[in-house]
């Protein structure tokens, strides 16, 4: 266990207790405590989670929607309790419009693949941000080329920020969607989502959120967002791998064409002709991640038990402490400094590889990830090939930005 320093004793919010629900946070790594600064990439999970996972494949398990059993009754009231949880949890509508995927990357290939082909046609435009994951580009540009849509592109500032203005030149009477990430996973920008919602729906355009960092690091409620489709990932939310949502207004998921065909999915079927079950069923089609499913839910029951607003000052506390140690540390240069951002900092360090940093940061115990994060355009733009990232949860502690400080230095004798 890290050592705690002052300002991690006697703060409002108890970090060392949460710390204490995470298993792995106490174990070593090359004989060194470990200090996990890759959440962004993938978070850890809480033994509530792990408990309920281990309880529902041993106790409670059998397929949904499927048996007239005790079990698969249980087993299906608790998958679909986990669709009521993450419904509450984004105040969607209604629990129809809450479509559980593998992650968020599969959420946005069913939008691309469903609503996509069915509305969007040749000369359509679709406006994506210089920022964006390869989840929400690569999607857009199979769209592009079975459709002939144009893809447009949004530019973001140098310190990471987004001029509302500019972004207001890139949508026009032809764009047909606005793609965006709520949060970068690079620079930690938070995007203006709402002015990027109220220009969407101006020009008659639909507008997707890939919330997959900023379900994590903003109160997210999809009604006041004014969006249309909302995806995240569960792994990213101390739930299991395996398991997303896709979140659309119901009026579009009776619109779009299913994306699988399968079970569970249809009204009726005949060689002749199927029919479909109503959302979120109709896109839900096979045996879907039931126990993933159930681990969500609970990754939210924790978090529900959590004062939210408490996580956010201390997230927001780990950035500012994280960037001024940071930029004190000679020959290391901040990528992504944007007013308002959530607890990412990328940053190369003059001279090292990142990658070769993150190996020597390792041998000290500092899990950070080097390369491009699924963002080369965005790697380009900012004239680099690669960064290092340090992403911060709510179980990070200051003695933890001390220790990757330190790893720092040491590694700069090691790679200078
Ligand atoms: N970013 C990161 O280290 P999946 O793989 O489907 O769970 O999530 C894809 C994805 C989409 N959008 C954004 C903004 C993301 O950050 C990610 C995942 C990880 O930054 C892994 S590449």
């Amino acid at each position: 266990m890290n050592k705690m320093t002052k300002s991690d004793k006697g703060a409002a919010y108890d970090v060392m207790k949460v710390r204490a629900d995470f298993p792995i946070l106490a174990r070593e790594v090359h004989g060194k405590p470990l200090v996990y600064l890759d959440s962004a990439a993938s978070a850890q999970k809480p033994q509530q989670v792990i408990d309920a996972i281990s309880r529902a494949y041993g106790h409670e398990y059998a397929n949904v929607h499927r048996g007239a059993y005790y079990l698969s009754e249980t087993a299906t009231a608790a998958y679909e309790a986990a669709r009521e949880k993450v419904r509450r949890f984004i105040n969607a509508p209604s629990l129809k419009e809450v479509v559980f995927t593998k992650g968020a990357t599969e959420a946005i290939n069913l939008v691309a693949a469903t609503w996509g082909r069915t509305f969007v046609k040749a000369g359509d435009e679709i406006v994506i941000t210089s920022v964006e994951h390869h989840s929400n580009i690569v999607p857009w540009q199979l769209l592009r080329d079975a459709t002939g849509c144009v893809l447009r592109i949004a530019a973001v500032a140098r310190d990471g920020s987004i001029d509302i203005e500019e972004f207001a030149k890139v949508i026009g009477p032809k764009t047909k969607l606005v793609a965006v990430a709520h949060v970068s996973n690079v620079l930690g920008t938070v995007l203006p989502v709402r002015e990027i919602a109220a220009l969407s729906h101006e020009a008659g355009a639909k507008l997707l959120l890939d919330g997959c960092q900023g379900i994590v690091h903003e109160y997210v409620d999809v009604q006041d967002l004014d969006c249309d489709f909302y995806a995240f990932s569960g792994h990213k939310l101390y739930g299991p791998t395996g398991i997303g949502v896709l979140w659309a207004r119901e009026a579009l998921l009776e619109a779009m064409p299913p994306y699988q065909g399968g079970g569970d999915m249809i009204d009726s079927v005949t060689f002749a002709k199927t029919t479909w079950a109503p959302p979120p069923a109709k896109f839900e089609a096979g045996t879907p991640p039931i126990v993933q499913a159930i681990g969500l839910g609970v990754a939210i029951d924790y978090l529900n038990t959590l004062d939210r607003a408490a996580v956010a000052a201390h997230e927001s506390a780990l950035l500012r402490y994280a960037m001024t140690s940071l930029a004190q540390v000679p020959g290391i240069r901040l990528i992504g400094t944007a007013p308002g951002k959530a607890a990412v900092q990328s940053f190369v360090m003059e001279g090292a590889h990142p990658h070769d940093l993150a190996t020597v940061l390792d041998r000290s115990g500092v899990c950070v990830r080097a390369g491009h994060h699924c963002a080369q355009p965005l790697m380009e733009i900012l004239g680099v090939t690669a960064t290092t990232r340090a992403s911060f949860a709510l179980y990070n502690t200051m003695a933890e930005v001390d220790a990757l400080i330190a790893a720092l230095r040491k590694a700069q004798e090691v790679l200078l």
